[in-house]
This record gives C-alpha cells, structure tokens and sequence, in this order.
C-alpha cells in the first residue's frame, strides 16, 4: 500500500560530512519532516564513530561541557558483546556502538535534500541526560511553532526531550518531557477540547511491554491523564513493539497514525491506527496486515537490517510522502493515499460506528 520512490534510497551516508574530523557517519536515519521558509525540510539522525582502528572497537560519549570522550575496546576481549550492531556490551555495562545528532536538510522538490549555510544544521546532545546522544526526532508545527520531541540516550536511561523553535535559528530546549524508559512521543498539532496531546512509548519491565500510551498537557511541559492505547499482537507482525511514527493526521474518520511494529525477530514493519476524532485514547481500527515490511536490499540489509522505521511525514491532499529510515543506515521515501489506508480499515470503522457497510 506504500509505494516506494523508484530512486530510493534518497540519502545516504556519503551525502553528510562527519560533524568533526576523525569521525565517520556510520549510518543516516529516521528523520523528521516539515515545511518550512517554503521549502521542504528533513532533521536527520545522523549516527557517528571514530574511525576503528584495526582489532579494536571504539565509540564517543559527551562529557561536562560537552567535550567528547572517546572510549575503546578491545575486540578479542572476552567480557564484550557485540552481537547487536546498536549496543556494546562490556561487562555489565552498556553504550552505543555510535553518538547520534540531529542534521537539517532542505529540498525544493521533497527529494533531493542539501545543507543548507544561512542557518545552524547540526543539533547535538547536550547536558547528563543526553551524554550518548540524541535520536529520531518528530516535528510538530503548533500555534506558529515548531515542537521537537526526540530520544534522549544516557546511561540514565532514555527519554524524550522538547526543543521549541519558530525560526529554527534560536532553539529553546526544554529537558526531558517523558522520563526513561520512554521514546517514540509525536505531539498532535491541534489541541483537542483544549488540550494537547502527545502518543508516547514507554517500556514496561516486569509487567507491560514496549506499548503505545497517550498523555494531555496544557502546556506542552507537564503530562498527565496518561492511558495505554496500544499493545503488541501476540504472534503478529508488531508481536514484540510497537511505537507512533509522526504527528497524526485529522481525517474525516478521525486521527490517522502511521506507527512501526517489530516482531521477535526485531523486523520492523509499518501499519496504521485510527484514532477516535474527539478522543484520541479510542483506537477504533488498526492494520491487520504491515502496510510496508522490509524487502527491498536497502530495507534489508544496513546497519541493522529488516528494519523499516519513519517519524517524519507530509501531507499533500489525499497524499502521505513518507520519508523512513531503512535498515538504520540510510533515508528513503514511500507514499500513501490516505483513503486507500482507511479503505484498508473500513471493517473496523463501520463497527466502531454502528453502521454496515
Ligand atoms: C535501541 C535502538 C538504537 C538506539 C537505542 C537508544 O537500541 O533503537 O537505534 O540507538 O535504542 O535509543
């Protein structure tokens, strides 16, 4: 049901200059999209290590004063566990094989995307709570705002963070909105019956699991009224987690949502939710069935293959262009009519509503 751009990927790690010298971008993910000085905009995650060195595995972190401390490993040493490509384990311990920060990109057409020099492009992770970077960031435009809600990385924990902006020049950081262990948080961009709302993940440990909850806020900085909306299938596509993608869209049917689900396998899929129009903790319908899986090479294999992930989208009329991160290493984009997606959901809707159709 998403149609992929023939000429996918659209970025990849060769296309970004390493924030500083010594460092390679291993991989050019998950970005935000927005409209913005009439151009279309992405905020890239943009993940980066040192050049390896032979026999050994190294990676940064932010100090105090943001200063970077690079630490190494050994790779015959048998306390280290590298057998997923996003974590070292060492000991008890554990870091990120790479630092993520935020990149700006811009594009006249929605796919050719360049850096641009009138404004600051690089974002990066700053203070304890974001010492092992900062990730996947979602855009919402509200009351002539721009809200970015992103994964803050620590050995604290992850969380999200808010950064507010209206020129996209003075960047207002307002710490960590939802504390660990929590990501995937899209702010709607509409206040409903006078409230904000926000679809958030966090991870339950003993009891729960990675599900989709919903919280309101008067004010973007203090959440409450939480409620958990969405769990894992059980022997399903998104058995194992699942977590929202951009800010829903407002349909005629209510709040469309395009979310990521991962199996136990950690393939990572996207299907849609429909969320009630007036109260959006209602889910009245959800894919049976991925709306878009892992089959291409570059979906496949990458970083960490099988993964299909997005946060960013746009919407054009009945169009959705999805720009997702494939395999966690490079950018791509799919698009979607946003009635073919309810038509797929139809059954459930008619349900919900008392009617047959
Ligand atoms: C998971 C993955 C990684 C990410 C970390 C921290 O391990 O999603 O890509 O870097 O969490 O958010």
């Amino acid at each position: 049901m998403i149609k992929r751009y023939e000429n996918n990927p659209i970025l990849t790690t060769s296309d970004i200059m390493p924030s500083q010298e010594g460092f390679v971008v291993e991989c050019v993910l998950n970005p935000g999209a927005f409209e913005f000085e009439d151009k279309v905009w992405m905020i890239l995650r943009i993940a980066e290590r040192p050049v390896q060195k032979d026999g050994m595995i190294s990676f940064p972190i932010y100090k105090e004063n943001n200063c970077i401390e690079i630490k190494e490993f050994k790779l015959n040493d048998p306390g280290i566990d590298l057998s997923d490509a996003r974590i070292i384990k060492y000991k008890g311990d554990s870091f990120l094989s790479t630092i993520s920060h935020l990149c700006l990109v811009c594009s006249e057409d929605g796919i050719h995307f360049y850096e641009p020099t009138h404004l600051p492009t690089r974002i990066f992770g700053s203070g304890e709570l974001e010492s092992y970077g900062i990730e996947d960031c979602r855009v919402t435009f509200i009351d002539g705002e721009y809200l970015l809600t992103y994964t803050q990385v620590s050995p604290n924990g992850v969380g999200v963070g808010l950064i507010r902006t209206k020129d996209w020049r003075i960047l207002k950081r307002e710490g960590m909105i939802f504390p660990p262990h929590n990501k995937d948080c899209c702010i709607f961009e509409e206040k409903i019956n006078n409230q904000y709302f926000a679809l958030h993940r966090p991870s339950g440990i003993d009891l729960g699991g990675n599900y989709i909850w919903i919280a309101g806020s008067p004010d973007l900085i203090h959440w409450g009224g939480h409620s958990c909306i969405m769990k894992t299938r059980p022997g399903s596509w998104d058995s194992a987690r699942v977590g929202a993608g951009a800010a829903p869209v407002r349909t005629e049917y209510g709040w469309l949502e395009i979310y990521h689900g991962a199996d136990h396998h950690h393939v990572y899929h996207l299907g849609a939710i429909l969320l009630d129009k007036d109260d959006p903790s209602k889910v009245i319908a959800r894919s049976e069935k991925p709306l878009l899986s892992p089959v291409m090479d570059y979906e496949k294999n990458g970083f960490f293959g099988n993964v299909v992930f997005s946060n960013g989208q746009l919407i054009n009329g009945d169009e959705i262009t999805l720009y997702y991160g494939a395999s966690d290493k490079v950018i791509c984009i799919g698009k979607l009519s946003i009635r073919e997606v309810l038509a797929s959901l139809q059954s459930q809707i008619s349900v919900h509503s008392g009617t047959h159709s």
